[in-house]
């Protein structure tokens, strides 16, 4: 049993968020806006349901899946892109692949010394994040 990404987290620091949003084709004005967020996600859980919500000061992301299960994501907010999306576990990874009109893209959460780490990945660019819990 992989160790839970359930509860409150804090963003501590983003690598490469610039590239990500870039290849996402999100505008100059959202980039620096987004660039300056103190993002928080709050990851729950119900049986095999997870709900997994960025909330910041600017805009809030939620989106819910179950795990092996292929839903469609809309990234309202975000790129504002239909996606295939599928949630699977490997090993201690939870790991999405969102199909699309964007080749390679996806992200992938674990935990790692207590943080969480979530790695963004869209075309040749990669974002890698790191949050803190928080009570
Ligand atoms: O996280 O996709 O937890 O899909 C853009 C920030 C990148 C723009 C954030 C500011 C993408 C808006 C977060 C803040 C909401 C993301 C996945 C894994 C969930």
């Amino acid at each position: 049993m992989p160790t839970s990404l359930c509860g409150k987290w804090e963003l501590l620091s983003s690598i490469n968020l610039e590239g990500y949003m870039i290849a996402l084709g999100i505008g100059s004005s959202t980039r620096k806006i987004a660039l300056k967020l103190k993002q928080h996600k709050l990851i729950e859980q119900a049986n095999d349901k997870y709900v997994i919500k960025t909330f910041s000061t600017f805009r809030n992301y939620v989106f819910s899946f179950r795990v092996d299960e292929e839903f469609d994501e809309f990234t309202k907010g975000l790129d504002e892109r239909h996606c295939k999306s599928v949630v699977t576990w490997e090993e201690n990874r939870m790991v999405c692949i969102q199909k699309g009109e964007k080749k390679n893209r996806g992200w992938a959460h674990w935990i790692e010394d207590n943080k969480l780490h979530l790695e963004l990945y869209c075309e040749d660019q990669t974002c890698k994040q790191v949050f803190k819990r928080v009570a």
